[in-house]
C-alpha cells in the first residue's frame, strides 16, 4: 500500500510537500535524524551500503564479524582494525556536504529546533553549526578515556597515534604497534565513540525528553521531523521515528526506505527516495535558499 503511494508521489513532489508544509506553516520549525547516508559524498563511507560500505571494506582486516571494529572487547584485544578505521574517518580530512549546508540554512533561517546525528565525522560542526543544536548521539572523537582506569586524555594522545607509522606499519603484522595508552594504567585510549553495549550520552536522552515535551507545548505549529541518510538499525537512535507524537510529520530522504517508515508507516509520511544531497538541492530552491546553499557549498 505504502510503495504505491510513493510511487504516485514521485520524488520532485515528495520534496514540493516538504517545502509546502514549511511555508504553509511559518513558525513550524526542523528536527533533523540523520546518519552516514549525509557525509557519503564527502568521501566517508558508510556501514551498510553493499560494495562502498564500511562493514564489506573491513573484510580485508580479518574481524570474526564486521561489527567487531566497535566491540570494546574485541577493541582491547585487537585495536588495529578501530585505528584502520579512524584513520579513515578522523575529523579534519573532510568537508561537510550540502545536506549539512542546507542543515546549516535552517538554522540561519530560524528553523531549526535540533539535529540527532548518530555521525562521528563532526561535520555539523564544520558547517558551522552551533553545537546548542547538534546532538552527537555515538559521541565523538574529541575527548578519550582510558578503557581501564576510565582517566580522561587530551585529543592529542590518541590522534597523534593514527599517523601511520612506518617502521611498525600494520601491514606488516607488527604486534608491538604504537596504541595510546594510558599512563597511569596502560590501558588502551579510546575516544568517547559509543561502541556496541556502551550507554549514549545522557545529553541525547535529556535533550529528546525535552525535544518530545516541545512537540506537545507547540502542536499548533506543525513542526517537522526529517530523517536522512541512516538504515535506522542502531538502537535506540532507530527508535526516535516511532517515538515522534503521531500529529508530527515525519519525512524521509533515503536511497531505501527503512525502519518505522517500513514497518508502521503512517498516513502523513512522506518518502524522497533518492540522493540526499540532490534532495538537499532541491529543497533548497523550493525554499528560495539555493544560492545561500551553493556560496556556503563553495565556501564562501
Ligand atoms: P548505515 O547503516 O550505513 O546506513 C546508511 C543509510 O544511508 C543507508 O540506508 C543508505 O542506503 C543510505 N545512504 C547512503 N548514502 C546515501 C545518499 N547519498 N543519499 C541517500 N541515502 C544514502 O549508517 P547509519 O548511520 O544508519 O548507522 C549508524 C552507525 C553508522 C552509527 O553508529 C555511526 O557512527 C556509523 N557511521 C558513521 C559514519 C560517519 O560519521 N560519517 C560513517 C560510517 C558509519
Amino acid at each position: 500500500k505504502l510503495s504505491k503511494r510513493v510511487i504516485r508521489m514521485g520524488k520532485s513532489s515528495a520534496i514540493k510537500k516538504v517545502a509546502e508544509h514549511l511555508k504553509n506553516h511559518p513558525e513550524a520549525k526542523v528536527i533533523f535524524m540523520v546518519g552516514a547516508g549525509i557525509s557519503t559524498s564527502c568521501g566517508i563511507p558508510d556501514f551498510r551500503s553493499p560494495k562502498t560500505g564500511l562493514y564489506h571494506n573491513l573484510a580485508k582486516l580479518n574481524l570474526p564479524f564486521a561489527e567487531a571494529v566497535f566491540d570494546v572487547d574485541y577493541f582491547d584485544k585487537n585495536p588495529q582494525p578501530f585505528y584502520t578505521l579512524a584513520r579513515e574517518l578522523y575529523p579534519g580530512n573532510f568537508k561537510p556536504s550540502k545536506f549539512h549546508y542546507l542543515m546549516k540554512l535552517f538554522e540561519n533561517n530560524k528553523r531549526l529546533q535540533r539535529i540527532y546525528t548518530q555521525n562521528i565525522d563532526t561535520l555539523e560542526h564544520q558547517a558551522l553549526i552551533s553545537g546548542s543544536y547538534v546532538i552527537e548521539a555515538h559521541g565523538s572523537f574529541s575527548k578519550n578515556h582510558c578503557i581501564k582506569c576510565s582517566k580522561e586524555y587530551p585529543l592529542e594522545k590518541f590522534k597523534s597515534k593514527l599517523k601511520i607509522d612506518e617502521t611498525h606499519s600494520e601491514d606488516s603484522g607488527s604486534t608491538d604497534f604504537d596504541y595510546a595508552r594510558c599512563d597511569d594504567c596502560g590501558g588502551l585510549v579510546k575516544p568517547a565513540i559509543v561502541f556496541f553495549g556502551e550507554g549514549l550520552p545522557s545529553r541525547f536522552f535529556d535533550t529528546w525528553e525535552e525535544d518530545q515535551e516541545w512537540f506537545l507545548k507547540e502542536k499548533e505549529k506543525n513542526h517537522l521531523v526529517l530523517i536522512a541518510g541512516t538504515s535506522l538499525t542502531v538502537y535506540p537512535f532507530a527508535s526516535l521515528p516511532e517515538e515522534v507524537p503521531p500529529e508530527v510529520r515525519r519525512a524521509l530522504i533515503n536511497q531505501e526506505l527503512v525502519g518505522d517508515f517500513k514497518a508502521f508507516p503512517r498516513e502523513e509520511d512522506i518518502i524522497i527516495h533518492g540522493d540526499v544531497d540532490d534532495a538537499a538541492q532541491k529543497l533548497a530552491a523550493e525554499l528560495g535558499w539555493l544560492t545561500d546553499l551553493e556560496l556556503l557549498a563553495a565556501g564562501g
